[in-house]
């Protein structure tokens, strides 16, 4: 018999680190594995769009420095209260790729002041272990394999990154498209159920093709839902189906 994947409440038991539990229990909570990527460049589009899949989703993924308007106190502000009120984490999408120190600035210093707000970041590996080691008070989803066509996060790179997240305290979990170990909670962006591509690079796959593939633990769907006519439906369909695939791999 074909070994199943482990269920959210039994990772909750193995996993170590309190921004994976969150996660966890949310998902549990909300039957959802849906994560909203919100590529806005305006903070009233971020907020409106928030508000509107926040019941939805176990977390919520910027690409803060996109804003063309933000504000300390007219975005983060409005949403943390968003994330509070509908109980999602905030998961900046930085993709951090240099030397400890300098993230570690970065992190925390500049406009965005990211270590104040965000429960999950995302980072590369490149920079090797140590330079993970900043990352305090939020969690790291660390970048194991990109989704875009060409992308250099060839099988070595993955070998040998994977040595460095297996191993990582900082480390919640991965992006990958592709099975990971039980205890590294697998994030899967090139979500998408109306198409193949973006023309630019990107490569889709359905819900329930990366959650029976990969055993993704959480899809991130970004266009798929926000360039919706109604976003809130889509993302109840992108909910609906992530979860349906779930409880089928189990
Ligand atoms: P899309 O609109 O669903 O294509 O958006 C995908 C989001 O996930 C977007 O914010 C990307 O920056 C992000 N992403 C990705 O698409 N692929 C990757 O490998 C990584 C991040 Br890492």
């Amino acid at each position: 018999q074909e070994k199943k994947r482990l269920s959210y409440e039994q990772k909750l038991e193995i996993t170590e680190h309190s921004f994976a539990k969150k996660i966890l229990e949310i998902a549990i909570e909300k039957r959802s594995n849906l994560i909203a990527s919100a590529d806005f460049i305006t903070t009233q589009e971020l907020l409106n769009f928030a508000d509107i899949v926040g019941p939805h989703i176990v977390a919520l993924k910027t690409h803060i420095d996109i804003l063309n308007d933000f504000d300390a106190d007219e975005t983060i502000l409005p949403l943390k209260d968003l994330a509070a009120k509908h109980n999602f984490l905030l998961m900046e999408d930085r993709k951090f790729a240099d030397i400890g120190n300098t993230q570690e600035l970065q992190f925390s210093y500049g406009t965005f002041k990211i270590s104040n707000w965000a429960d999950l970041i995302t980072s590369h590996v490149i920079g090797g272990s140590k330079s993970l080691d900043c990352f305090v008070n939020a969690g790291i989803v660390a970048i194991l394999g990109m989704s875009s066509e060409g992308t250099l996060t060839d099988s070595h790179y993955r070998e040998e990154a994977l040595k460095i997240i297996e191993n990582h305290p900082n480390i919640v979990g991965c992006v990958a498209q592709n099975k990971v170990p039980d205890n590294i909670l697998l994030f899967t962006p090139g979500v998408n159920l109306g198409t193949s591509g973006d023309g630019k690079g990107q490569q889709y796959n359905s819900p329930e093709h990366v959650i029976k593939n990969y055993n993704t633990d959480f899809i991130i769907v970004g266009r798929g839902i926000y360039k919706a006519d109604d976003p809130e439906l889509e993302a109840l369909r992108y909910k609906t189906e992530g979860w349906q695939a779930y409880q089928d791999a189990l």
